[in-house]
C-alpha cells in the first residue's frame, strides 16, 4: 500500500514529534491485531512536511538512516502537488491534525484514486473523543473528498497510543546514547542527587518552581530542555548558561536538542519529568517514572478541561498518598509539599503504565490504524 502523510508544522516541535514517530511505527508494524501480515515489502510511506529540517532534526542521522531504508520518503510538503500522477497515487492519505491537503494534490486525488483519507486528530482523554472516534466527516464544501476522524486515546475503545520499543535503563544495563555521554558525566551519583528533566513552556511556572525547589534544599540535577525552558532558567540564574550552573544544592544542566529516540532514553532514564505538548507527555507515562505536564495553552482555557479528563483518568485507581502529591504536582502547587511523596508518585507512574499496557491489547496506534485501514478498505 501507498502511505501519503502530510505533517504542517504549527509551532514548537510536536507536530513533527508525532508525525515522526507515526511513521516510523507504521513502517516497523507490519502486522494488524488479528496477525494480518501487510506485506512491508510493498508498503511506501511519503511524508510530505513543510518543515523537513525539523523532522531531521527529531528523527537524527541514525534514526533518519534508518527509517528512510524502511520505505520511507521524506519530501517537502510543496512537492506533493507533482507527486500524483494517474499511474501513481496513494492508497491511503493521513492529514494530521487537520492540516489542509494542498488544492492541486486535492484535486488530482479526486480524480486518479480512491484514496482512504484519515484524519489524525489530537490527543485527548475527554469522552467525546470516543464517539467520534472513527467517524466520517462530511465532505467538505472545498474539496468534497470523504475523510475520517481517528482519535487517538487511552483506552481499548479508542485509537490507541504511539508506543514502540521502550528504552532499557534497568542498572545492569550500562548503554548510554552517544548524544547524552557527555552529560551524563556531568550528573552526580544517583544516590547523591535526584535527576529531572525539563521540557515545559518556561515563564512563570517554571520560575516559581525554580524558586521553591532552591528553598527546599534538595540536591537535583536538572536536565534543562528547549529553549523556552533554557530561556527562563538562564533569566533565573542571571548568567550565562551554555555549562552547568549551581545553586545550592541544585545543579542546571543546559541540554542540546537530542534524537528523539534519546529523548525517550531521558525519561526513561530520570526520576521525574516535567513535559508538555503531546508527544513527549506520552512518552512521560511509558517512561514509569513520575511526570509534571505542561499542557498547551489553548483558546478560551480548554486545555483546563483536556487535563482534568486526564486526571480523571490517570489518578482514578491512584492510592491516596500518590494521588495527592500527582494532583499538587500537576497543578504546579508548592514543590516541597508534594515531592516528599516521590516514592509513591512512582509507585503510581509503574502502576499505570501497566493499565496502559493492557488498555492497548489491540495493539498501539499504528497497529489499531491498519486495522481501521482494513476494515474500510474491506468494506469498499
Ligand atoms: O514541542 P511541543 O510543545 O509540541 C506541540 C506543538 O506545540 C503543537 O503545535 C501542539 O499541537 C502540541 O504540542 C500539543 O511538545 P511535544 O508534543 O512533546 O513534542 C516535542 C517533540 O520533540 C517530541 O517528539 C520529543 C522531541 N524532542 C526531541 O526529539 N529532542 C529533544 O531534545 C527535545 C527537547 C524534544
Amino acid at each position: 500500500m501507498r502511505f501519503d502523510i502530510f505533517c504542517h508544522v504549527v509551532d514548537n516541535y510536536g507536530d513533527v514529534g508525532v508525525c515522526w514517530r507515526l511513521v516510523k511505527r507504521l513502517a516497523q508494524t507490519h502486522f494488524t491485531s488479528s496477525d494480518h501480515f501487510t506485506s512491508p515489502d510493498k508498503d511506501h510511506f511519503r511524508l510530505f512536511c513543510d518543515y523537513p529540517e525539523l523532522v531531521e532534526k527529531v528523527a537524527g542521522d541514525d534514526g533518519l538512516r534508518e527509517i528512510l531504508s524502511l520505505g520511507v520518503e521524506l519530501l517537502p510538503w510543496n512537492s506533493a502537488d507533482q507527486s500524483i500522477t494517474e499511474d501513481i497515487y496513494p492508497d491511503i492519505v493521513i492529514e494530521t491534525f487537520s492540516c489542509e491537503l494542498p488544492a492541486v494534490y486535492s484535486g488530482k486525488l479526486k480524480s486518479f484514486s480512491k484514496a482512504l483519507i484519515i484524519n489524525l486528530e489530537y490527543l485527548s482523554a475527554e469522552t467525546w473523543t470516543i464517539s467520534a472516534h472513527g467517524l466520517p466527516s462530511p465532505p467538505s464544501q472545498s474539496d468534497d473528498l470523504l475523510r475520517y476522524f481517528y482519535y487517538p486515546g487511552f483506552t481499548p475503545e479508542s485509537g490507541g497510543l504511539l508506543q514502540g520499543k521502550l528504552p532499557s535503563t534497568d542498572e545492569n544495563n550500562t548503554f548510554i546514547p552517544r548524544s547524552l555521554d557527555q552529560i551524563w558525566r556531568k550528573l552526580r551519583p544517583s544516590s547523591e542527587a535526584k535527576r529531572v528533566s525539563i521540557f515545559t513552556y518556561g515563564g512563570e511556572k517554571l520560575t516559581q518552581l525554580l524558586n521553591q525547589m532552591l528553598r527546599s534544599n534538595q540536591p537535583l540535577d536538572l536536565l534543562v530542555c528547549g529553549e523556552n525552558a533554557l530561556k527562563t532558567c538562564q533569566v533565573w540564574l542571571e548568567e550565562e548558561f551554555s555549562e552547568p550552573v549551581s545553586r545550592n544544592f541544585l545543579q542546571l544542566i543546559p541540554m542540546p536538542f537530542i534524537p528523539q529516540d534519546d529523548f525517550d532514553w531521558l525519561l526513561h532514564a530520570c526520576d521525574l519529568n516535567f513535559v508538555r505538548g503531546e508527544d513527549s507527555f506520552v512518552r512521560a507515562q511509558w517512561a514509569g517514572k513520575p511526570f509534571v505536564w505542561d499542557i498547551y495553552p489553548q483558546e478560551d482555557d480548554a486545555h483546563h478541561i483536556k487535563l482534568d479528563a486526564f486526571l480523571g483518568m490517570y489518578l482514578q485507581n491512584a492510592l491516596p498518598s500518590g494521588k495527592k502529591a500527582a494532583y499538587a504536582a500537576m497543578h504546579w502547587e508548592e514543590f516541597a509539599d508534594w515531592w516528599q511523596a516521590l516514592h509513591p508518585m512512582t509507585q503510581h507512574a509503574v502502576m499505570w503504565r501497566q493499565e496502559l499496557m493492557k488498555s492497548q491489547i489491540k495493539g498501539d496506534l499504528a497497529i489499531r490504524l491498519r486495522d481501521f485501514i482494513l476494515e474500510k478498505l474491506k468494506k469498499g
